[in-house]
């Protein structure tokens, strides 16, 4: 295997675990997280696969075999203490970070990283990235944690540690996914199901848009949501916008952006519960409708889409997808389309039609079977 080899000839030593954590799409529930809401994602075949031992000393040293050069073991990365870590070394550096925060004695490690979840195309490299150092660590350490565990401490690495203020879902995906399946998780109790998901058996794909924009302004924009989501919360008096029981009489108290904001995330919830409901009933060619309303909500409601996200939605529906959404943060990253597989082609071409139209690059298309969550590779 490729990343014991590089661990060998990096460090001079073999590493003691392997673990692989996936990135995820999400198939609805999106901006419901940090809102207590619900979630409805999926682990995808590509993730990242961590290989990790020991060190006597407080060190941590890290190679990344996606870093470009001929000779990867040159990249290595040394963060003598924590707060040294930089650029992608935040993002494992914040896992050890948070297991001493929770208490556990945590040593100086030899990493090496390799991935393949198709970067920056909002599929969460940055999750499985946390999850796989995670479950690698919890094995090493022998800490018993459980899955929920890790994803929690990964989430609080990327908070606290990265500053970035994400939900649990991203990291929930990767670390509880089982294959063939969605994942519903009810993030205000953190209870969750696994919802059977076989799309080809009713004759659709799920086809993934990446539609290589990004736009710079993102990062502000997702805490500025999340601020607007909790001052809404605060004047109706409730603790989260999950806990908004009557829409009209709430809407009818909100102005502005904090209105929009509420409509997106109450009627989100709503939706989720109906894909769930119909995957269970076997019709998912009966979902269409809500991931279209989905896209909507989150395009005028949310605030969160862009051009490229809106074209992809559009001229995926044009060519004969049954519904289509951005999935992920949004403002840039991928689209997802349900899709008769006998559509595909021509769902493709005039999605790349719309791109080259606007003189845009043509996206990248993607399609991934749910697949199972983090686990031990040796
Ligand atoms: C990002 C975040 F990391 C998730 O927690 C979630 O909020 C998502 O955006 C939007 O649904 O992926």
């Amino acid at each position: 295997m490729r990343v014991a080899e590089a661990f060998q000839a990096a460090y001079g030593r073999p590493a003691d675990v392997i673990w692989h954590a996936p990135g995820r799409v999400n198939l609805i529930g999106e901006h419901t997280d940090y809102n207590n809401g619900f979630v409805l994602p999926y682990a995808l075949p590509w993730g990242v696969t961590a290989a990790l031992s020991p060190r006597d000393d407080d060190t941590v040293r890290l190679l990344s075999l996606q870093t470009p050069g001929d000779d990867p073991s040159g990249a290595v990365r040394t963060v003598a203490g924590y707060d040294q870590a930089e650029g992608w070394t935040r993002y494992a550096v914040g896992v050890l970070w948070a297991l001493r925060q929770a208490g556990h004695a945590v040593p100086g490690a030899d990493i090496v990283i390799d991935g393949d979840v198709p970067q920056g195309a909002g599929l969460s490299s940055s999750a499985a990235l946390e999850v796989a150092v995670a479950s690698a660590l919890n094995d090493l350490l022998s800490l018993g944690l459980a899955p929920l565990d890790l994803a929690l401490l990964s989430q609080k690495a990327e908070n606290d540690f990265v500053g970035m203020p994400c939900g649990i879902m991203d990291q929930a995906a990767s670390a509880l996914s089982r294959e063939g399946h969605a994942l519903f998780m009810d993030c205000r109790t953190l209870a969750t199901r696994t919802v059977p998901l076989d799309l080809s058996a009713a004759g659709l794909e799920l086809l993934i848009i990446d539609t290589g924009a990004h736009h710079e302004l993102a990062d502000g924009q997702y805490a500025r949501r999340r601020q607007d989501c909790e001052n809404a919360a605060k004047h109706l008096g409730v603790d989260s916008l999950r806990d908004v029981t009557d829409l009209a009489a709430a809407l009818s108290r909100l102005t502005g952006d904090e209105r929009k904001r509420t409509q997106h995330v109450v009627t989100e919830n709503h939706r989720v519960e109906a894909v769930v409901g119909l995957l269970r009933a076997g019709v998912p060619q009966e979902i269409g409708a809500l991931l279209n309303a989905s896209h909507l909500s989150l395009r005028d409601q949310y605030e969160v889409s862009c051009p490229e996200l809106d074209v992809a939605v559009e001229s995926a529906i044009r060519g004969g997808a049954r519904g289509a959404r951005m999935t992920g943060g949004g403002f840039g990253g991928s689209a997802i389309a349900l899709v008769p597989a006998g559509r595909l082609d021509s769902v493709r071409t005039e999605i790349t039609d719309a791109y080259l139209g606007n003189s845009w690059a043509p996206p990248r298309f993607l399609q991934a079977p749910p697949s199972a969550g983090a686990r031990r590779i040796s």
